[in-house]
């Protein structure tokens, strides 16, 4: 039985990875950092049969114990502080935990494995890691794998670092590395804290009128959005071809905040404009105003296509939210 272990896996596209690696037979090992929590207690309820190891990207010993005790044939690395926002307020932890977090399980796998530096060795242990389109920050659309990074906050820039020690690992161990750069990719899973699942939860509460407006930040901005259970697929992919390599993924469309919130809204019969405010505060230091993915490397190579559309994935989120707040 193939064995995957997964980094992040209390998040929507570790409980999204978990249910496509265990439908494909595997066993899955989830990493859980600290003790109870209610991302723990969500994982158990929808995802029981992954079996729970304790561990920390900030703690190198941990995840060596981690690879002893779950022996994966392959670890998908999707443990990160992933809110940009609260990339600014704590910079150095974002950097410790999204950026060193990868160094430091590449670091565990070549020692248990003993890669050597010659690259002959180290071909057992297959690795995945999350990287974002926030890598290209403000680089001109639209971005594929050739595009330089411009990354526009400190998450962004933690998440460069965390590509290219991917990449080096490749280079310099013969290291079977894929890093993933991954567009926004959203469903009823998504944390609230994010913009898309903000405006479906909001437009579910003013529905049944358990809320009567929504503040937003900028709404120009422009993204690339998709679904998270088409996305997990491609993870999986990318890990079962010959070699190892770097794939963008994405729909090759682009929306902005407007739209998305626009469309939210009237998938329950409501004008936005009458709900809809903005605040200054909720602005960021520095903005990426436009991602737009070229993934035709992942659909020529992997065979991969996105198969939720945009409007179908505003309904999909509206329609679980509306579930969600009425108890249904
Ligand atoms: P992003 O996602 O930063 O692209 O990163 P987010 O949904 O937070 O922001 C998208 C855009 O919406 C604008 N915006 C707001 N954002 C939030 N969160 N809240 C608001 O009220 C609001 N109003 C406007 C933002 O300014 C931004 O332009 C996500 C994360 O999942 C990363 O971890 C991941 O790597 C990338 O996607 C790909």
């Amino acid at each position: 039985m193939t064995r995957a272990l997964i980094t992040g896996v209390t998040g929507q596209d570790g409980r999204h990875l978990s249910e496509l690696l265990l439908a494909k037979g595997y066993e899955v090992y989830g990493i859980i950092r600290g003790q109870h929590n209610l991302k723990r207690a969500i994982l158990e309820r929808e995802v029981p049969e992954v079996r729970i190891v304790g561990g920390d990207l900030t703690d190198q010993g941990s995840l060596i114990s981690v690879l002893q005790q779950a022996q994966p044939d392959e670890v998908y690395n999707l443990g990160a502080m992933s809110f940009v926002t609260l990339s600014w307020m704590q910079p150095e932890l974002t950097g410790n935990f999204t950026g060193l977090g990868a160094l430091r399980m590449l670091e565990a796998i070549r020692i248990i494995q003993g890669a050597s530096p010659s690259g002959d060795g180290g071909r057992s242990i297959r690795f995945y890691q999350a990287s974002s389109s926030e890598m290209f920050g403000a680089a001109p659309a639209p971005q594929n794998e050739a595009t330089l990074f411009h990354p526009r906050s400190p998450y962004g820039v933690a998440k460069v670092f965390a590509h290219h020690i991917t990449v080096n690992f490749r280079e310099s161990y013969g290291m079977f590395a894929c890093s993933g750069i991954l567009f926004n990719h959203e469903g009823p899973r998504r944390g609230p804290e994010f913009v898309t699942r903000k405006i479906s939860r909001a437009v579910a509460r003013i529905k049944l009128g358990l809320q009567d407006s929504l503040v937003l930040g900028n709404l120009e901005s422009r993204r690339d959005w998709g679904y998270a259970g088409d996305y997990v697929e491609a993870m999986w992919l990318m890990l079962q071809q010959d070699q190892p390599d770097d794939y963008v993924i994405g729909t090759g469309e682009t929306h902005s905040v407007g739209e998305f919130a626009r469309c939210a809204f009237e998938h329950v019969g409501l004008d936005w404009r009458d709900y809809v405010s903005t605040d200054a505060s909720l602005l960021r230091p520095a903005e990426v105003d436009l991602l737009l993915a070229d993934p035709s490397k992942a659909r020529e190579k992997l065979d991969w296509e996105p198969k939720v559309k945009f409007e179908s994935l505003v309904r999909m989120m509206v329609d679980a939210d509306l579930a969600l707040e009425s108890g249904a």
